[in-house]
């Protein structure tokens, strides 16, 4: 693949519809998939079915017909693929051929069937037999000090797998659990904490039945989270307003058909979703909240002056919130001149988006990526917060903070302790449970794993899905030093690049998707996530296993934690294998607030809720209110190096990828086909840059601190982009991004505006 040309038109037809339609067929066919269409429709997202594997988005209690979008389905069909990469297949190919190949080839030769170990000899991997595998494995974790090695999680690992693991590494002696989350949405987990007391969002599924003007901050919902347009469409007809902040104008936010609608299907009549859309610049969201809060508070400066209805909720901000005074003193010192000219956006652009939320009610606020990714991604969060909070819409019906997170159990893997900052796990739960005395300084997050891997300080890396050495910062330097590792064990249903750059030994051990059926002692098991607004779902697989040979997560970790730890009388890893059940009994006793009556509830239609305070404006914040959170600046990005000619780099998704994942060349909402080295620039941008239309460039990140990071090669296309910024796919340009430029407080790297030159190449 990626031979072709790359083609750009842009896309004109609405999101949904047919075109994710044709999109899903394709999939299903070109992975001999054993799931069908059918088949989702019965089981997908339903209850006694299976939860999706792609993202993390709510499901309701009363689905639709088909509760799956083009991408969930898509996901689907690559984990139900009819291909296999077997140990014939690396009988045929070293590692060093393999490490040619792309991210989209090593994904498409389909499942892994069994347990391989690295030979350096033939270098090649070899089948092993899974006894040996951890008997191994077991035996140099014992030869480890515990801080040198780092259990690092994706997000799709369930409750029950998730609980496991973070025992094993505390058994083992430290809290070096690392997780996706860490690159995504920690600066979330860091910044509503503080804010109002509470490290997820507020809001449930019914408040978009009671909204009255959504606003979104910097996610792409057509892409990565497209079963929530049946929400934001039922909030259009309803006729209340959708107010959109994007440097690119997302298609899944402009349009969409429902595909569960005949009627719309048929006449192709789609639903406007946005009714404003302002295409702030990369890193602007500061100075544009800023503009709001600017506006709120002339007006109701007015509305005291003239008598009439206040524009702040003055009885709510007196009884539940801190910080007030100091927060308005900063939003009117605040200068529209800076604030206009870090966002990019007009005064009038800004002053109707603030009349429009000032009118309505009961606010939701949705964002993603294009605020957490940022060096100041914590204040883009809090400054979000604080507008909502200006008009009380914290804690009541249709109102509330969305962030829309990522892997489809990345938030339940922190609930229920992957966290490596041990003020948020029970330790003396832990400690009495299993009689232990778990570790009590804080470990290694992803940032300072990478860290701690350059200078040679971890031995070993565990990894419970994922593909840690493709999804971070550095690649270049970050793929040498990882073969300095002693020890890396990757638990994977597919091949990726982490799995080929070898350690001493290397270990990849298959493992089942969520959607088969998962046999132990006791019969099939039950596995549970949580989603994005909090609610637990039980997932029942429903197909085959792709090999005998696979094992279940859970069986693993135990098997590992067996071989790995001295034998503890009160971890029954055993048991716990035989009926996950018993897993979630030892979740609720750590956890008694969060998973009262777990097994009992597990079926509840749409999930049972876990308990979150601030929904009921209780802060359990260091004031005991709501707090008004300061801004660092009115920026959010690293300097922007020195010259005019420093653009900021947006690294995004497309529409064929889930993550490192990638299904295609195609960026079909986009317009873009055939290839994903590309670069989207602002036409204005490319001629300064002496680019030819259609040209070919060059990125180079533009710091000062001695290493050389481009990328060539990357086909320029003339993009509805602000001026200043331009975009290009993650995870291709990882290998520009600075470890060290990550989000103050949260180390979430900031992938979302990388100072670059693009030039000819
Ligand atoms: N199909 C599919 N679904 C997925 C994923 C996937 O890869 N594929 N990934 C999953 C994961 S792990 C995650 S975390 C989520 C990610 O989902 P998103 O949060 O949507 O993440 P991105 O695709 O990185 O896109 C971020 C959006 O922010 C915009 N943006 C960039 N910079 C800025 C800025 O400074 N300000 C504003 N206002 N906007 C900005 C970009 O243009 C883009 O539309 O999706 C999850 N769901
Ligand atoms: N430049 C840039 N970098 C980014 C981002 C960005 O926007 N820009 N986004 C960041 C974000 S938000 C995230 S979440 C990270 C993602 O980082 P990761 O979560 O580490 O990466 P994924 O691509 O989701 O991992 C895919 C691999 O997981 C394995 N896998 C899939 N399903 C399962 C399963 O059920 N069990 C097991 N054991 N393994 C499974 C497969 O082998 C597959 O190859 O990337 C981050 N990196
Ligand atoms: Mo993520």
């Amino acid at each position: 693949m990626d031979k072709d040309k790359v083609k750009y038109s842009p896309y004109t037809s609405p999101t949904g519809g047919w075109g994710s339609v044709n999109s899903l067929v394709k999939n299903s066919i070109g992975q001999r998939a054993i799931g069908t269409v059918p088949g989702l429709m019965k089981d997908h997202n339903k209850a006694g079915g299976y939860m999706c594997t792609s993202c993390a988005w709510a499901k309701p209690g009363k689905p639709h017909l088909a509760e799956f979008c083009e991408n969930g389905a898509k996901a689907t069909f690559w984990d139900l693929t009819a291909k296999r990469t077997t140990p014939e297949f690396f009988k045929q190919h070293t590692l060093t051929e393999l490490l040619g190949w792309a991210d989209y080839d090593l994904e498409n030769e389909g499942r892994l069937t069994h347990p391989m170990r690295y030979d350096a000899a033939s270098d090649t991997y070899v089948e092993v037999s899974w006894s040996d595998a951890f008997a191994d494995i077991g035996r140099k974790l014992r030869s480890y000090e515990p801080e040198t090695v780092v259990f690092y999680a994706s997000g799709r690992a369930s409750l029950e797998t998730s609980y496991m693991y973070q025992l094993l590494a505390r058994l083992y002696g430290n809290n070096n659990l690392p997780d996706s989350s860490n690159m995504c949405h920690e600066t979330t987990s860091v910044a509503l904490p503080q804010s109002i007391g509470t490290p997820v969002g507020t809001i449930l599924l019914e408040d978009y039945q009671h909204t009255d003007c959504i606003l979104s901050f910097g996610q792409n919902v057509g892409t990565n989270a497209p079963r929530l347009l049946h929400s934001l469409q039922e909030v259009r007809e309803r006729g209340a307003p959708v107010i959109v902040f994007n440097p690119l104008k997302e298609r899944g936010w402009q349009s969409f058909v429902n595909p569960q609608r005949p009627g719309q299907m048929i006449t192709n009549k789609a639903t406007d979703i946005a009714t404003q859309y302002h295409q702030v610049s990369a890193g602007g969201d500061i100075a544009v909240m800023m503009g709001m809060a600017k506006c709120l508070f002339l007006w109701d400066d007015q509305a005291k002056a003239n008598g009439g209805t206040r524009v702040l909720d003055v009885p709510f901000i007196e009884e539940h919130t801190h910080g007030f005074e100091a927060f308005e003193a900063q939003v009117r010192a605040a200068q529209w001149e800076e604030i206009l000219a870090i966002s990019g956006l007009e005064k009038t652009a800004i002053e109707a988006a603030t009349q429009t939320y000032a009118q309505a009610k009961a606010v939701i606020a949705i964002y993603g990526m294009g605020l957490t990714q940022h060096r100041l991604g914590v204040s883009n969060v809090q400054m979000l917060v604080n507008l909502m909070l200006m008009r009380g819409n914290i804690g009541r019906q249709g109102a509330g903070i969305c962030p829309v997170r990522g892997h489809s159990n990345v938030q339940g893997q922190r609930t229920v302790g992957i966290a490596e900052k041990t003020a948020l796990v029970p330790l003396d739960r832990l400690a009495a449970q299993y009689g232990f005395e778990p570790p009590r300084n804080d470990g290694l997050n992803t940032v300072e794993a990478c860290e701690a891997i350059i200078r040679g300080d971890v031995k070993a890396f565990v990894s419970l899905g994922g593909n840690f050495v493709r999804a971070i910062p550095e690649r270049e330097l970050m793929e040498e030093k990882w073969r300095g590792l002693d020890l890396s064990v990757q638990i994977a249903t597919k091949l990726n690049r982490s799995h080929l750059i070898a350690a001493k030994t290397t270990y990849l051990l298959p493992t089942l998707v969520r959607s088969e059926i998962d046999e132990q002692a006791s019969g099939p098991q039950i596995v549970s996530m949580e989603d994005s607004t909090t609610c637990i779902h039980a997932s029942r697989g429903k197909y085959q296993p792709a090999s005998p040979a696979l094992l279940s997560e859970p069986r693993i970790v135990a098997e590992i934690a067996k071989t790995a730890l001295d034998h503890n009388p009160n971890v029954p890893w055993e048991a716990w294998v035989e009926n996950y059940a018993r897993i979630r009994d030892a979740i609720e006793q750590t956890f008694p607030e969060q998973f009262s009556g777990y097994n009992a509830r597990l079926d509840t239609p749409g999930g049972f809720p876990r308990p979150v305070p601030a929904r009921h404006r209780q802060w359990e914040t260091d004031t005991g209110k709501a707090n008004f959170k300061l801004v660092k600046s009115l920026c959010a990005s690293f300097a922007a190096g020195s010259g005019p000619d420093v653009l900021r780099l947006i690294t995004l998704r497309s529409n064929d990828q889930f993550n490192t994942t990638v299904y295609g060349y195609d960026d079909r909402l986009r317009g873009i086909h055939n290839s994903r080295m590309i670069v989207m620039m602002n036409p204005g941008d490319r001629e300064r840059a002496g680019i030819k239309k259609n040209g070919l460039a060059r990125i180079t990140t533009a710091v000062d601190d001695g290493i050389v990071r481009t990328l060539s090669g990357l086909e320029v296309i003339d993009y509805d982009i602000p001026a200043g910024s331009c975009a290009a796919y993650f995870p291709e340009c990882n290998g520009l991004i600075p470890l060290w430029q990550y989000a103050e407080d949260s180390k979430t790297p900031a992938a979302k505006s990388v100072p670059v030159r693009v030039v000819p190449a």
